[in-house]
């Protein structure tokens, strides 16, 4: 089966491309390699797929690929995905995240899809307290820039599928991690950070919670949603593992054998969410699916990792010194 998968250069996509590969599925990969974007994640199996360079925004060029390549599902990947940056600048988030959604969703209408999986987050729901879940039908609450950029996204999606019929699915994955995620996400920060003995940043006082999902259970969600899942539908994509930041920051930590003394809180991020936690009974019961990945086990592979390809995330700081001087400030 061919696939139009858009932002594979990324962290998630690169994971699902390589996924796919080993599946014997055909890749055609639109990517306008942002800074986010790195070839080197999909480079063992870069002779097997067909890559476009372009902006999703770019509709002339979207109708030459679907015209050209005649792919039956389209995994739309491609976003601007780092909160903290939508809140110093929201304009890229608006700009593919929910123009550059429209643009692909109006260029597929013209073609016979089988299926537009639109990948959502967790995010789009807003913050829960201590307690409680989100469903797929509960009220979206988004609070950050970025969490607005893709509800709009997943509404531009349901007034397609509703209005023109395009089968779309809307797909709400919690926070991945794993290899080859971007260091200005949490995680890698934190990794990067202590095995160079440099202060670990934690907003406000770590008491967020997170719930974090292997990238390559994430990935294997989404292969099912292909097979199995129905158009115009909603699937919620978590593994049940929550952990406050502060803990996760800890765990880490103790994996490199580093002091907690490291540890620097900074100012928090405005408009925080406190917590995510998704309800996931309608994938498990209609796609027999789950996350295979605990955190114990992810987490020691993601810092194993790192330390074996430190080279790799060293060559980024250069870019991140300016996000990090502006949202790392001490309290
Ligand atoms: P990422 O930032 O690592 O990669 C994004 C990719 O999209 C990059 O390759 C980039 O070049 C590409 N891209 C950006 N703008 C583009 C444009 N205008 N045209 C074409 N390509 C463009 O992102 P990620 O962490 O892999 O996230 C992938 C998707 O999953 C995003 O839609 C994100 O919102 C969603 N998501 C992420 C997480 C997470 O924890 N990282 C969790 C839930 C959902
Ligand atoms: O240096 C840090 N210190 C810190 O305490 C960073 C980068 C983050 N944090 C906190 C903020 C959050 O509570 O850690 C938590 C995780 O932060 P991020 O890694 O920035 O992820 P988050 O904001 O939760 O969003 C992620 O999950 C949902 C992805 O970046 C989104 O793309 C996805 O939609």
């Amino acid at each position: 089966m061919r696939i139009l998968v858009t932002g594979g250069a990324g962290f998630m996509g690169s994971e699902f491309i390589r996924q796919a590969i080993g599946k014997d599925y055909e890749i055609i990969l639109l990517d306008k390699l942002t800074y986010a974007a790195d070839l080197k994640r999909i480079e063992e199996v870069e002779k097997d797929i067909i890559f476009y360079k372009a902006d999703i925004n770019n509709r002339e060029f979207a109708d030459h690929i679907f015209k050209k390549e005649k792919p039956r599902v389209v995994v739309h990947w491609a976003a601007e995905s780092h909160v903290d940056r939508s809140i110093m600048d929201a304009s890229p988030f608006i700009d593919t995240n929910v123009r550059g959604t429209q643009v692909l969703l109006d260029v597929a209408r013209d073609y016979e899809i089988e299926k537009f999986i639109n990948i959502s987050t967790d995010e789009v729901y807003g913050e829960l307290g201590t307690e409680g879940q989100f469903f797929e039908v509960s009220p979206l609450k988004p609070n950050s820039p970025y969490a607005v950029s893709k509800t709009s996204a997943d509404m531009l999606g349901r007034a397609y599928f509703r209005t023109y019929g395009l089968p779309v699915i809307t797909v709400r994955p919690s926070n991945n991690y794993g290899p080859w995620q971007y260091p200005e996400k949490l995680i890698p920060v934190v990794i990067l950070k202590a095995m160079d003995n440099k202060p670990v940043p934690v907003y406000a006082r770590g008491e967020n919670v997170r719930e974090w999902l292997y990238v390559s259970d994430c990935a294997d969600a989404v292969f099912q949603i292909i097979d199995r899942g129905k158009a115009g539908e909603i699937y919620n994509i978590g593994s049940g593992q929550e952990r406050k930041n502060i803990d996760t920051v800890k765990t880490i930590l103790k994996i490199l054998d580093k002091s907690e003394d490291l540890i620097e809180f900074v100012k928090d991020r405005p408009g925080h969410d406190y917590r995510y936690s998704l309800n996931i009974d309608k994938i498990k019961g209609e796609l027999s699916w789950q996350a295979g990945i605990k955190f114990q086990e992810g987490i020691e592979k993601t810092v194993k990792w790192y330390v074996s390809n430190i080279d790799w995330v060293e060559k980024k700081v250069n870019y991140l010194k300016s996000l990090w001087e502006k949202v790392y400030v001490k309290t």
